[in-house]
């Protein structure tokens, strides 16, 4: 049906990003089969490492040491009542935490944690996964799967049965960013390598990513980099790039995944919240993808700073596929501006979102948030097309949606969606 007039647009693009089923194509969620890798809960929203660095900020007296002594659901008492009851919850991390529980029925004019925490204990996993993918309308999440933690090994071992609805991701930081530590990791799991890369070190390190790749099956092999990245350089991380990431990621016929920008650890006092990042250099991203043109890249970068320049070298890279607003980005401010000019410099060409959940129940505000942000900011563009006289039909609108919110991925990987 052809839409006749702004009012009709507005309404039509609104609903079709609301109830258009999401692939979520970088989170830390796992399948129930990997145990007690997968979040869920009010305590596991509540100790987010995001909701952990703004505590603190409101608590000049309360000492790291303190603070990480508490069990999980002491930590979360205390962020409850700093966050949330002395102060009110706007910031995003916990505007979020108000969402979850909107969504999922709870009274918030009682803010009474207990009785959250009661309705978790009386809810399996399983149902648990089956009510919030459906709530949040999310019919795939990929998942962060990473062959050097050896708890997850073990799932992948005891050959657990895979759940179609959570797709595998090859983490490969501790390859490219800790080498020093991680060699004698490989070794120990079969492979002949030495830390100096002589010998069949490199051969050895393309023999254990291609057996993580036939038992993981993944739709991309990952990392995340720090924002001093360059390419090229004489560096161990980028020899193993060079020589065992991109010939593996040819021949697996799978991108290569880059993250880009991240300070680890600016106040290890922190832990996982004591990250950073910092502006990066994009000439190291169009090196590296024009270089390689036959490997596909998919690229987000962490500063607000790169987006333009990143943006940019998709236009000329078709290899490079640019995706989501990472992290400190996933903010609805900086989703608005940085999807507004992607969408002026790529078309649907992006993928604009991705939710890099860690507790299953954030797939309920990272999506809502998102989306209400993604359909704001369609509308403008369709009723910009609407103003210069060019009418859309309500088939084309959900086509650029499906696209905006999953299609355009399965595209790039050559493969077809298997919850189409
Ligand atoms: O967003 C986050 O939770 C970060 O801590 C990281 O996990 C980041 O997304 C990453 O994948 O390294
Ligand atoms: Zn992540």
């Amino acid at each position: 049906m052809t839409i006749a007039t702004k009012e009709q647009l507005n309404a039509f693009v609104t609903e079709t990003v609301r109830t258009t089923p999401v692939t979520d194509i970088h989170t830390h969620l796992f399948a129930e089969s990997f145990g007690d890798l997968l979040l869920w809960g009010v305590d596991e929203l509540l100790t987010y490492h995001y909701l952990i660095a703004e505590t603190f900020r409101f608590r000049p007296d309360l000492s790291y040491d303190a603070f990480w002594q508490l069990s999980k659901r002491e930590q979360a008492d205390l962020i409850w009542q700093t966050l949330f009851i002395d102060h009110s919850p706007y910031s995003e991390a916990c505007r979020g935490v108000v969402t979850v529980l909107n969504r999922l029925g709870f009274d918030l004019s009682k803010r009474d944690l207990e009785e959250y925490r009661a309705y978790f204990r009386s809810i399996s996993a399983g149902d648990y996964i089956d009510r919030i993918l459906k709530l949040a309308n999310v019919k795939t999440v990929v998942m962060t799967n990473d062959p050097f933690d050896a708890y997850e090994r073990g799932k992948w071992d005891s050959g657990a049965e895979q759940d179609p609805r959570f797709l595998a991701a090859l983490r490969v930081d501790p390859l490219l960013n800790l080498w020093d530590s991680s060699w004698s990791k490989l070794k120990e799991q079969g492979y002949e390598v030495s830390a100096d890369l002589s010998g069949v070190t490199l051969a050895e390190i393309r023999r254990f990513l291609k057996d993580w790749i036939a038992r993981m099956n993944p739709l991309y092999m990952a990392v995340s980099l720090p924002n001093d990245f360059a390419y090229p350089e004489d560096s161990v991380r980028v020899r193993i790039i060079d020589e065992c990431i991109v010939p593996v990621a040819r021949e697996a016929g799978i991108p290569f995944a880059m993250m880009i920008g991240v300070k680890r650890k600016v106040n290890p006092s922190l832990k996982d919240a004591g990250d950073s990042l910092g502006k990066s250099d994009i000439g190291a991203v169009e090196r590296i993808v024009s270089k390689y043109q036959d490997v596909k890249f998919l690229v987000t970068m962490l500063s607000r700073e790169n987006q333009h320049e990143l943006a940019v070298t998709a236009r000329k890279n078709r290899n490079l596929l640019v995706f989501g607003c990472w992290w400190f980005l996933n903010n609805p401010s900086l989703i608005e501006e940085i999807t507004r000019m992607r969408l002026e410099l790529l078309g649907g060409s992006v993928i604009p979102q991705h939710s890099d959940c860690r507790i299953l129940d954030q797939l309920l505000y990272k999506w809502d948030h998102s989306r209400a942000i993604i359909g704001k900011v369609l509308c403008d563009k369709y009723g910009d097309l609407f103003d210069a006289g060019w009418r859309l039909e309500e088939e084309e609108i959900r086509r650029d949606i499906e696209d905006l919110l999953g299609g355009v991925f399965w595209k790039f990987l050559g493969k077809p969606d298997p919850a189409a």
